[in-house]
């Protein structure tokens, strides 16, 4: 098991936009120990989600899951899915509130709102084309990781308190 250090709010690790994963890269070994030791990570540190800039590596690569938990309930099962530089094709224009959390803001939680039903494009660690439709709380937890890969933490997307 490989469990790495997850960077924090405030390294300049997080607001970088991340480099694509190249052809060359696809189906190595390298690409496959990044993989094993995010799901490792991901999974030690009881996440939905996690993207390689979390683990101080500046590459499009992130997974993604989904289980009931206390805040989401009726959230489905999914089972741990790698996306290799993954574009949003669509975003719904309804959008919908929803509570984050994430693993480089420790103790922090917060309303954020997001498209509710998104389309990807991503590719597997093999190099495969793949497209995938994501609604509810699958949506959320690949925008909050595309985000990620865009330098953007989700404290940058909390509800605006007016004090109205
Ligand atoms: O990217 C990350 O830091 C992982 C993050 C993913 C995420 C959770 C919730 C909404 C959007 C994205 C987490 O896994 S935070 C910890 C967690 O398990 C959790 C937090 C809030 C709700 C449900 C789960
Ligand atoms: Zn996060």
């Amino acid at each position: 098991m490989t469990v790495l250090a997850v960077a924090k709010q405030g390294e300049a690790i997080l607001g970088l936009t991340a480099v694509p994963v190249a052809e060359s890269e696809f189906a190595s070994e390298w690409l496959y120990q990044l993989n094993t030791a995010m799901m490792d990570t991901m999974l030690n540190r009881q996440g939905v989600g996690i993207a390689a800039p979390q683990v101080y590596i500046s590459k499009r690569v992130i997974i993604i899951t989904s289980r009931p938990n206390l805040r989401y309930p009726d959230a489905p099962y999914m089972e741990p899915v790698t996306m290799v530089n993954p574009e949003i094709l669509h975003a719904s224009e309804v959008q919908v509130w929803g509570e984050e959390g994430c693993l480089s803001v420790p103790d922090r939680h917060g309303e954020v709102a997001r498209a509710q039903n998104i389309s990807v494009r991503y590719y597997s660690l093999e190099g495969k084309q793949m497209e995938v439709e994501l609604k509810g709380f699958a949506a959320r937890i690949a925008q909050h990781e595309i985000d990620h890969l865009n330098g953007i933490l989700f404290t940058q997307r909390l509800q605006m308190d007016t004090g109205t």
